[in-house]
Protein backbone atom coordinates (compact mmCIF):
# COMPACT_ATOMS: atom_id res chain seq x y z
CA UNK A 1 0.00 0.00 0.00
CA UNK A 2 0.88 3.94 -0.85
CA UNK A 3 2.08 5.80 2.10
CA UNK A 4 0.28 8.43 2.86
CA UNK A 5 1.24 12.03 2.71
CA UNK A 6 -0.06 15.15 4.73
CA UNK A 7 1.09 18.14 3.69
CA UNK A 8 1.44 21.11 6.45
CA UNK A 9 1.82 24.75 5.93
CA UNK A 10 3.68 26.47 8.16
CA UNK A 11 2.33 29.79 7.57
CA UNK A 12 4.05 33.05 9.01
CA UNK A 13 4.87 36.55 8.05
CA UNK A 14 9.04 37.17 8.15
CA UNK A 15 10.41 36.66 11.43
CA UNK A 16 7.50 34.43 12.92
CA UNK A 17 9.32 31.60 13.46
CA UNK A 18 8.83 28.52 10.68
CA UNK A 19 12.63 28.05 10.75
CA UNK A 20 13.27 27.50 14.35
CA UNK A 21 9.73 25.66 14.71
CA UNK A 22 10.45 23.22 11.67
CA UNK A 23 13.76 22.42 13.17
CA UNK A 24 12.30 21.54 16.46
CA UNK A 25 9.38 19.72 15.18
CA UNK A 26 11.63 17.62 13.18
CA UNK A 27 13.98 17.29 15.97
CA UNK A 28 11.02 15.89 18.50
CA UNK A 29 10.06 13.59 16.04
CA UNK A 30 13.10 12.00 14.99
CA UNK A 31 15.20 12.02 18.34
CA UNK A 32 12.37 11.87 20.25
CA UNK A 33 11.48 14.49 22.82
CA UNK A 34 9.56 15.52 26.07
CA UNK A 35 6.21 15.59 24.50
CA UNK A 36 3.40 14.34 26.75
CA UNK A 37 0.21 15.87 25.51
CA UNK A 38 2.15 14.26 21.74
CA UNK A 39 0.16 10.72 22.45
CA UNK A 40 1.59 8.38 20.12
CA UNK A 41 4.86 9.73 20.93
CA UNK A 42 3.48 9.48 24.85
CA UNK A 43 1.91 6.13 24.25
CA UNK A 44 5.08 4.97 22.58
CA UNK A 45 3.22 4.18 19.62
CA UNK A 46 5.65 6.19 17.75
CA UNK A 47 8.73 3.50 16.14
CA UNK A 48 10.85 6.06 14.56
CA UNK A 49 10.72 8.72 12.64
CA UNK A 50 13.26 10.15 9.57
CA UNK A 51 14.25 12.33 7.11
CA UNK A 52 13.00 10.81 3.94
CA UNK A 53 14.58 12.69 0.50
CA UNK A 54 12.46 15.78 -0.26
CA UNK A 55 9.61 14.65 -3.14
CA UNK A 56 10.26 17.56 -5.21
CA UNK A 57 13.69 17.24 -7.27
CA UNK A 58 13.53 20.71 -8.03
CA UNK A 59 13.20 22.20 -4.55
CA UNK A 60 16.40 22.16 -2.44
CA UNK A 61 16.37 20.31 0.97
CA UNK A 62 16.00 22.26 4.28
CA UNK A 63 19.19 22.16 5.84
CA UNK A 64 17.71 20.36 8.95
CA UNK A 65 21.83 19.53 10.03
CA UNK A 66 22.78 22.99 9.38
CA UNK A 67 20.20 24.78 11.64
CA UNK A 68 21.46 21.94 13.92
CA UNK A 69 24.55 23.35 13.94
CA UNK A 70 24.42 26.75 14.22
CA UNK A 71 22.17 26.09 17.31
CA UNK A 72 24.55 23.27 18.74
CA UNK A 73 27.56 26.10 18.76
CA UNK A 74 29.28 27.58 21.07
CA UNK A 75 27.88 30.01 21.92
CA UNK A 76 24.50 28.87 20.63
CA UNK A 77 22.94 30.66 17.22
CA UNK A 78 19.69 31.06 16.00
CA UNK A 79 19.23 30.10 12.02
CA UNK A 80 19.70 32.82 9.41
CA UNK A 81 16.69 34.79 7.80
CA UNK A 82 15.70 32.42 5.10
CA UNK A 83 16.78 33.18 1.26
CA UNK A 84 15.28 30.61 -0.24
CA UNK A 85 12.05 28.27 -0.16
CA UNK A 86 13.03 24.42 0.57
CA UNK A 87 11.38 21.20 1.42
CA UNK A 88 11.97 18.21 3.52
CA UNK A 89 9.80 15.21 4.15
CA UNK A 90 9.77 13.02 7.36
CA UNK A 91 8.76 9.26 7.73
CA UNK A 92 6.78 8.59 10.45
CA UNK A 93 6.68 4.57 11.60
CA UNK A 94 3.44 3.91 14.18
CA UNK A 95 1.75 1.60 15.28
CA UNK A 96 -2.26 2.84 15.39
CA UNK A 97 -4.07 3.13 18.86
CA UNK A 98 -6.48 1.17 17.31
CA UNK A 99 -6.32 -2.43 17.50
CA UNK A 100 -7.79 -3.44 14.28
CA UNK A 101 -5.45 -1.36 12.00
CA UNK A 102 -2.53 -2.74 14.75
CA UNK A 103 -3.61 -5.90 13.38
CA UNK A 104 -2.09 -5.10 10.02
CA UNK A 105 1.46 -4.18 11.42
CA UNK A 106 3.19 -1.23 11.12
CA UNK A 107 1.41 2.26 10.10
CA UNK A 108 3.74 4.90 8.06
CA UNK A 109 2.74 8.26 7.38
CA UNK A 110 5.36 11.17 4.77
CA UNK A 111 5.05 14.72 6.48
CA UNK A 112 5.58 17.20 3.95
CA UNK A 113 7.01 20.76 4.78
CA UNK A 114 8.46 23.63 3.16
CA UNK A 115 9.85 26.49 4.60
CA UNK A 116 10.18 29.99 2.56
CA UNK A 117 11.12 33.77 3.64
CA UNK A 118 8.17 35.00 5.06
CA UNK A 119 8.52 37.98 3.20
CA UNK A 120 7.49 36.03 0.00
CA UNK A 121 3.73 35.40 2.34
CA UNK A 122 2.92 39.47 1.35
CA UNK A 123 2.62 38.63 -2.04
CA UNK A 124 -0.16 35.84 -1.91
CA UNK A 125 -2.57 38.65 -1.80
CA UNK A 126 -1.78 40.63 -4.77
CA UNK A 127 -3.17 37.75 -7.12
CA UNK A 128 -6.32 39.56 -6.25
CA UNK A 129 -5.61 43.19 -7.04
CA UNK A 130 -4.96 45.22 -10.09
CA UNK A 131 -2.17 47.68 -11.04
CA UNK A 132 -4.54 50.17 -10.17
CA UNK A 133 -5.88 49.03 -6.77
CA UNK A 134 -2.40 48.24 -5.57
CA UNK A 135 -0.36 51.06 -6.72
CA UNK A 136 -3.42 53.51 -5.16
CA UNK A 137 -2.50 51.43 -1.61
CA UNK A 138 1.21 51.33 -2.26
CA UNK A 139 1.44 54.94 -2.11
CA UNK A 140 -0.62 55.74 0.15
CA UNK A 141 1.09 53.76 2.42
CA UNK A 142 4.34 55.52 1.48
CA UNK A 143 2.75 58.53 2.31
CA UNK A 144 0.50 58.23 5.40
CA UNK A 145 2.08 55.13 6.74
CA UNK A 146 4.35 54.31 9.76
CA UNK A 147 6.96 54.86 7.46
CA UNK A 148 6.57 57.50 5.27
CA UNK A 149 9.60 59.36 6.26
CA UNK A 150 11.55 56.46 4.42
CA UNK A 151 9.76 56.76 1.03
CA UNK A 152 10.79 60.72 0.05
CA UNK A 153 13.23 59.95 -2.60
CA UNK A 154 10.81 57.21 -4.44
CA UNK A 155 7.87 60.02 -3.91
CA UNK A 156 9.79 62.45 -5.41
CA UNK A 157 10.68 60.04 -8.46
CA UNK A 158 6.73 59.52 -8.77
CA UNK A 159 6.63 63.39 -8.83
CA UNK A 160 8.84 63.77 -11.59
CA UNK A 161 7.40 61.15 -14.18
CA UNK A 162 4.12 61.73 -16.26
CA UNK A 163 2.61 58.08 -15.88
CA UNK A 164 0.17 58.67 -19.34
CA UNK A 165 3.58 59.59 -20.97
CA UNK A 166 5.67 57.18 -23.09
CA UNK A 167 7.44 54.10 -21.65
CA UNK A 168 10.87 54.51 -20.50
CA UNK A 169 12.82 51.99 -19.18
CA UNK A 170 15.32 53.87 -17.70
CA UNK A 171 12.20 55.40 -15.78
CA UNK A 172 11.17 51.80 -14.61
CA UNK A 173 15.01 50.82 -13.52
CA UNK A 174 14.97 54.16 -11.03
CA UNK A 175 11.56 53.75 -10.19
CA UNK A 176 11.65 49.92 -9.06
CA UNK A 177 15.15 50.68 -7.58
CA UNK A 178 13.90 53.60 -5.43
CA UNK A 179 10.48 51.84 -4.50
CA UNK A 180 12.72 49.02 -3.58
CA UNK A 181 15.30 50.97 -1.28
CA UNK A 182 12.29 52.57 0.37
CA UNK A 183 10.89 49.39 1.27
CA UNK A 184 14.15 47.68 2.61
CA UNK A 185 15.36 50.73 4.32
CA UNK A 186 12.10 51.00 6.06
CA UNK A 187 11.92 47.08 6.60
CA UNK A 188 15.38 47.34 8.35
CA UNK A 189 14.48 50.38 10.31
CA UNK A 190 11.36 48.17 12.02
CA UNK A 191 12.01 45.07 11.98
CA UNK A 192 7.92 44.46 12.99
CA UNK A 193 7.08 45.94 9.99
CA UNK A 194 4.96 44.22 7.45
CA UNK A 195 4.51 46.35 4.16
CA UNK A 196 2.22 44.92 1.32
CA UNK A 197 5.19 44.35 -0.67
CA UNK A 198 6.01 42.97 -2.87
CA UNK A 199 8.02 39.85 -0.91
CA UNK A 200 10.62 39.84 -3.77
CA UNK A 201 11.88 43.36 -3.37
CA UNK A 202 12.50 43.03 0.04
CA UNK A 203 14.18 38.99 -0.54
CA UNK A 204 15.02 38.35 -4.56
CA UNK A 205 16.31 34.99 -3.94
CA UNK A 206 17.07 33.58 -7.19
CA UNK A 207 14.80 36.68 -8.79
CA UNK A 208 18.10 39.20 -7.92
CA UNK A 209 18.38 41.68 -10.64
CA UNK A 210 16.19 39.94 -12.77
CA UNK A 211 13.32 42.15 -14.91
CA UNK A 212 10.39 40.86 -13.39
CA UNK A 213 11.66 43.31 -10.64
CA UNK A 214 11.31 46.17 -13.21
CA UNK A 215 8.06 47.58 -11.66
CA UNK A 216 6.77 50.31 -9.21
CA UNK A 217 3.03 51.61 -8.52
CA UNK A 218 2.62 54.94 -10.42
CA UNK A 219 -0.22 57.34 -9.58
CA UNK A 220 -2.98 57.09 -11.82
CA UNK A 221 -6.68 59.21 -12.03
CA UNK A 222 -8.95 56.44 -11.36
CA UNK A 223 -11.22 57.21 -14.71
CA UNK A 224 -8.51 57.61 -17.00
CA UNK A 225 -7.57 55.57 -19.58
CA UNK A 226 -3.94 54.00 -19.67
CA UNK A 227 -2.78 54.57 -23.62
CA UNK A 228 -0.52 52.24 -24.63
CA UNK A 229 2.93 52.55 -25.01
CA UNK A 230 2.75 54.56 -21.89
CA UNK A 231 5.16 53.97 -18.53
CA UNK A 232 2.03 52.98 -16.73
CA UNK A 233 1.30 50.23 -19.62
CA UNK A 234 4.48 49.26 -19.66
CA UNK A 235 4.46 49.01 -15.50
CA UNK A 236 0.77 47.11 -15.49
CA UNK A 237 2.41 44.42 -17.70
CA UNK A 238 5.51 43.98 -15.32
CA UNK A 239 3.11 43.93 -12.39
CA UNK A 240 1.21 41.26 -14.50
CA UNK A 241 3.94 39.15 -15.27
CA UNK A 242 5.20 39.25 -12.13
CA UNK A 243 2.15 37.62 -10.59
CA UNK A 244 1.83 35.05 -13.91
CA UNK A 245 5.89 34.30 -13.16
CA UNK A 246 6.26 34.45 -9.37
CA UNK A 247 3.08 34.94 -7.39
CA UNK A 248 0.89 32.04 -9.14
CA UNK A 249 3.74 29.29 -9.27
CA UNK A 250 4.65 29.91 -5.59
CA UNK A 251 0.99 29.29 -4.62
CA UNK A 252 -0.22 27.01 -6.90
CA UNK A 253 3.45 24.40 -6.37
CA UNK A 254 3.24 24.92 -2.33
CA UNK A 255 0.05 25.93 -1.32
CA UNK A 256 -3.02 25.14 -2.83
CA UNK A 257 -2.94 21.66 -1.63
CA UNK A 258 -2.45 21.62 2.32
CA UNK A 259 -3.96 19.55 4.54
CA UNK A 260 -3.48 21.49 7.63
CA UNK A 261 -1.52 24.65 8.44
CA UNK A 262 -0.04 25.91 11.66
CA UNK A 263 0.03 29.85 11.20
CA UNK A 264 2.71 31.15 13.48
CA UNK A 265 2.72 34.41 14.51
CA UNK A 266 4.90 36.79 16.42
CA UNK A 267 2.65 38.66 18.49
CA UNK A 268 4.89 40.20 21.09
CA UNK A 269 7.50 42.31 18.77
CA UNK A 270 4.25 44.36 17.48
CA UNK A 271 2.54 44.84 20.83
CA UNK A 272 6.12 46.22 22.22
CA UNK A 273 6.31 48.54 19.25
CA UNK A 274 2.37 50.02 19.73
CA UNK A 275 -1.20 49.63 18.55
CA UNK A 276 0.10 51.10 15.04
CA UNK A 277 2.35 47.90 14.96
CA UNK A 278 -0.19 45.44 15.97
CA UNK A 279 -2.44 47.01 13.25
CA UNK A 280 -0.25 46.38 10.54
CA UNK A 281 0.54 42.79 11.71
CA UNK A 282 -3.39 42.75 11.46
CA UNK A 283 -3.96 43.36 8.04
CA UNK A 284 -0.99 41.26 6.68
CA UNK A 285 -2.11 38.67 8.41
CA UNK A 286 -5.59 38.86 7.41
CA UNK A 287 -4.80 39.45 3.31
CA UNK A 288 -2.74 36.44 3.37
CA UNK A 289 -4.69 34.32 5.49
CA UNK A 290 -7.73 34.92 2.76
CA UNK A 291 -5.84 33.42 -0.09
CA UNK A 292 -6.26 29.71 1.78
CA UNK A 293 -9.10 27.24 1.11
CA UNK A 294 -9.86 26.10 4.43
CA UNK A 295 -12.88 23.79 4.84
CA UNK A 296 -14.65 25.52 1.91
CA UNK A 297 -13.18 27.13 -1.25
CA UNK A 298 -11.60 30.74 -1.81
CA UNK A 299 -11.55 32.69 -5.04
CA UNK A 300 -8.16 31.83 -5.27
CA UNK A 301 -8.22 28.12 -5.05
CA UNK A 302 -11.24 27.57 -6.92
CA UNK A 303 -8.97 29.08 -9.60
CA UNK A 304 -6.30 26.96 -9.57
CA UNK A 305 -7.92 23.49 -7.83
CA UNK A 306 -6.44 22.35 -4.84
CA UNK A 307 -7.33 20.60 -1.94
CA UNK A 308 -8.70 22.05 1.27
CA UNK A 309 -7.32 22.44 5.14
CA UNK A 310 -9.17 20.57 7.31
CA UNK A 311 -7.58 21.74 10.81
CA UNK A 312 -5.81 25.26 11.24
CA UNK A 313 -3.91 26.23 14.29
CA UNK A 314 -2.88 29.72 15.46
CA UNK A 315 0.27 30.09 17.20
CA UNK A 316 1.97 33.07 18.97
CA UNK A 317 5.57 32.17 19.21
CA UNK A 318 8.12 33.04 21.31
CA UNK A 319 5.81 32.40 24.14
CA UNK A 320 9.28 32.47 26.41
CA UNK A 321 9.70 35.67 26.50
CA UNK A 322 6.77 36.01 28.90
CA UNK A 323 5.35 34.48 31.98
CA UNK A 324 3.34 31.26 31.89
CA UNK A 325 1.00 32.84 34.08
CA UNK A 326 0.22 35.55 30.79
CA UNK A 327 -0.20 32.89 28.33
CA UNK A 328 -3.46 32.88 28.10
CA UNK A 329 -3.85 36.59 27.75
CA UNK A 330 -1.73 36.63 24.73
CA UNK A 331 -3.54 33.94 23.16
CA UNK A 332 -6.68 35.91 24.09
CA UNK A 333 -4.94 38.56 22.08
CA UNK A 334 -3.89 36.50 18.82
CA UNK A 335 -7.57 35.03 19.10
CA UNK A 336 -8.63 38.97 18.40
CA UNK A 337 -5.92 39.69 15.69
CA UNK A 338 -6.83 36.77 13.75
CA UNK A 339 -10.47 37.04 14.86
CA UNK A 340 -11.88 37.21 10.73
CA UNK A 341 -9.72 34.39 9.54
CA UNK A 342 -10.79 32.32 12.43
CA UNK A 343 -14.08 33.27 12.16
CA UNK A 344 -14.35 32.07 8.17
CA UNK A 345 -12.46 28.65 9.02
CA UNK A 346 -14.66 27.69 11.27
CA UNK A 347 -17.76 28.95 9.51
CA UNK A 348 -16.06 26.65 6.59
CA UNK A 349 -16.44 23.58 8.55
CA UNK A 350 -12.43 23.73 9.61
CA UNK A 351 -11.22 22.61 13.13
CA UNK A 352 -9.37 25.62 14.31
CA UNK A 353 -7.10 26.13 17.61
CA UNK A 354 -5.18 29.03 18.91
CA UNK A 355 -1.76 28.44 21.37
CA UNK A 356 0.96 30.17 22.57
CA UNK A 357 4.24 28.33 22.29
CA UNK A 358 7.70 28.09 21.69
CA UNK A 359 9.30 26.12 19.62
CA UNK A 360 12.62 25.62 21.37
CA UNK A 361 12.23 27.21 24.51
CA UNK A 362 15.31 29.77 25.14
CA UNK A 363 14.21 31.18 28.80
CA UNK A 364 12.81 29.46 32.52
CA UNK A 365 11.16 30.64 35.02
CA UNK A 366 12.12 32.15 38.47
CA UNK A 367 11.51 35.01 40.66
CA UNK A 368 13.36 37.81 41.26
CA UNK A 369 13.74 40.21 44.92
CA UNK A 370 12.56 43.40 44.47
CA UNK A 371 12.57 45.36 48.02
CA UNK A 372 10.64 42.93 50.53
CA UNK A 373 8.45 41.34 47.10
CA UNK A 374 9.41 38.49 45.11
CA UNK A 375 7.81 39.35 41.46
CA UNK A 376 7.75 36.43 38.94
CA UNK A 377 10.82 36.84 36.00
CA UNK A 378 11.88 34.97 33.04
CA UNK A 379 16.29 34.03 33.27
CA UNK A 380 18.02 33.61 30.26
CA UNK A 381 20.87 34.71 28.09
CA UNK A 382 20.10 37.72 26.58
CA UNK A 383 21.70 38.61 22.97
CA UNK A 384 24.88 40.37 22.10
CA UNK A 385 24.23 43.71 22.31
CA UNK A 386 20.87 43.42 23.65
CA UNK A 387 20.06 46.14 26.49
CA UNK A 388 17.79 46.48 29.57
CA UNK A 389 17.43 50.11 30.62
CA UNK A 390 20.98 51.19 30.48
CA UNK A 391 22.51 47.38 30.93
CA UNK A 392 24.04 46.33 27.26
CA UNK A 393 24.66 42.64 27.40
CA UNK A 394 27.59 40.55 26.08
CA UNK A 395 26.02 37.51 24.82
CA UNK A 396 27.15 35.14 27.89
CA UNK A 397 26.20 36.70 31.21
CA UNK A 398 22.54 35.19 31.97
CA UNK A 399 20.26 37.64 33.32
CA UNK A 400 16.53 37.72 34.98
CA UNK A 401 14.19 39.88 33.30
CA UNK A 402 11.01 41.01 34.36
CA UNK A 403 8.48 40.50 31.24
CA UNK A 404 6.41 42.58 31.96
CA UNK A 405 2.66 41.94 31.57
CA UNK A 406 0.02 41.92 28.47
CA UNK A 407 -3.05 43.71 29.10
CA UNK A 408 -6.07 41.67 31.36
CA UNK A 409 -7.98 43.02 27.87
CA UNK A 410 -6.93 41.81 24.51
CA UNK A 411 -9.11 44.68 23.22
CA UNK A 412 -6.56 47.36 24.64
CA UNK A 413 -3.72 45.80 22.53
CA UNK A 414 -5.64 46.74 19.69
CA UNK A 415 -7.03 50.13 20.93
CA UNK A 416 -5.40 52.69 18.07
CA UNK A 417 -4.89 55.72 21.19
CA UNK A 418 -3.25 53.09 23.73
CA UNK A 419 0.13 52.97 24.15
CA UNK A 420 2.74 50.28 23.37
CA UNK A 421 2.46 47.65 26.04
CA UNK A 422 5.37 48.25 27.63
CA UNK A 423 6.98 44.83 27.32
CA UNK A 424 10.88 44.40 28.30
CA UNK A 425 10.86 42.45 24.89
CA UNK A 426 14.84 40.81 24.74
CA UNK A 427 16.28 38.25 21.97
CA UNK A 428 17.71 35.53 24.13
CA UNK A 429 20.42 33.21 22.81
CA UNK A 430 19.19 29.66 22.42
CA UNK A 431 19.75 26.88 24.76
CA UNK A 432 22.61 24.96 24.95
CA UNK A 433 22.06 21.78 23.01
CA UNK A 434 23.85 19.34 24.83
CA UNK A 435 26.41 16.42 23.50
CA UNK A 436 24.63 12.94 23.32
CA UNK A 437 24.74 10.74 26.36
CA UNK A 438 27.20 8.15 26.97
CA UNK A 439 23.94 5.62 25.45
CA UNK A 440 24.17 8.05 22.18
CA UNK A 441 20.83 9.47 23.39
CA UNK A 442 19.88 12.53 22.29
CA UNK A 443 19.07 15.02 24.99
CA UNK A 444 15.43 16.22 24.30
CA UNK A 445 15.01 19.72 23.51
CA UNK A 446 12.82 22.51 25.67
CA UNK A 447 9.60 23.74 23.98
CA UNK A 448 6.09 25.46 25.23
CA UNK A 449 3.78 23.67 24.13
CA UNK A 450 5.14 22.10 21.22
CA UNK A 451 3.77 18.46 21.96
CA UNK A 452 0.09 19.54 21.70
CA UNK A 453 0.86 21.62 18.86
CA UNK A 454 1.85 18.22 17.55
CA UNK A 455 -1.14 16.75 19.02
CA UNK A 456 -3.57 19.14 16.87
CA UNK A 457 -1.88 18.91 13.85
CA UNK A 458 -0.94 15.10 13.75
CA UNK A 459 -2.53 12.77 16.76
CA UNK A 460 -5.65 11.71 14.58
CA UNK A 461 -3.69 11.04 11.65
CA UNK A 462 -1.64 8.60 14.00
CA UNK A 463 -4.34 7.30 16.12
N1 LIG B 1 13.01 32.74 22.54
C1 LIG B 1 12.59 32.25 21.37
N2 LIG B 1 12.90 32.89 20.23
C2 LIG B 1 12.47 32.35 19.07
C3 LIG B 1 11.72 31.15 19.00
N3 LIG B 1 11.44 30.90 17.69
C4 LIG B 1 12.00 31.90 17.00
N4 LIG B 1 12.63 32.78 17.80
C5 LIG B 1 13.33 34.03 17.45
O1 LIG B 1 12.76 34.52 16.26
C6 LIG B 1 13.76 34.65 15.26
C7 LIG B 1 13.17 34.30 13.91
O2 LIG B 1 12.89 32.92 13.87
P1 LIG B 1 12.93 32.13 12.48
O3 LIG B 1 12.49 30.73 12.76
O4 LIG B 1 14.20 32.35 11.79
O5 LIG B 1 11.77 32.93 11.72
P2 LIG B 1 11.25 32.69 10.23
O6 LIG B 1 9.77 32.75 10.27
O7 LIG B 1 11.87 31.47 9.65
O8 LIG B 1 11.81 34.01 9.53
P3 LIG B 1 12.17 34.24 7.96
O9 LIG B 1 13.05 33.12 7.54
O10 LIG B 1 12.87 35.57 7.99
O11 LIG B 1 10.88 34.29 7.22
C8 LIG B 1 14.89 33.72 15.71
O12 LIG B 1 16.12 34.16 15.22
C9 LIG B 1 14.80 33.83 17.21
O13 LIG B 1 15.46 34.99 17.65
C10 LIG B 1 11.40 30.49 20.25
O14 LIG B 1 10.73 29.44 20.32
N5 LIG B 1 11.86 31.09 21.39
MG1 LIG C 1 13.06 31.18 8.11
Amino acid sequence: MMTPTLRLGVTGLARAGKTVFITALVRNLVSGGRLPFFFPEAEGRIDRAYLEPQPDDAVPRFDYEGHLETLGQDPAGWPESTRRLSQLRVTIEYRSASPLRRAFGVSRLNLDIIDYPGEWLLDLPLMSESYATWSAGAIEEARNGRRHADAGAWLEFLSSVDPYGPKDEQAALNGARLFADYLKTSRNADHVLHTSGPGRFLMPGDLEGSPLLTFCPLPLEPKRSIPRNSLAAMMARRFESYKTHVVRPFFRDHFSRLDRQIVLVDVLGPLNEGPKAVADLQRALDAVLAVFRVGGASWLTALLGGRRIGKLLFAATKADHINSSSHDRLEAILRLITLRAMERASAAGATVGVEALAALRATREGQARAGDERLPCIIGVPMPGERIGRKVFDGREEAAVFPGDLPENPAVALAPDAGPVGLNFVRFRPPRLLPPGPDGDEHALPHIRLDRALEFLLGDWLA
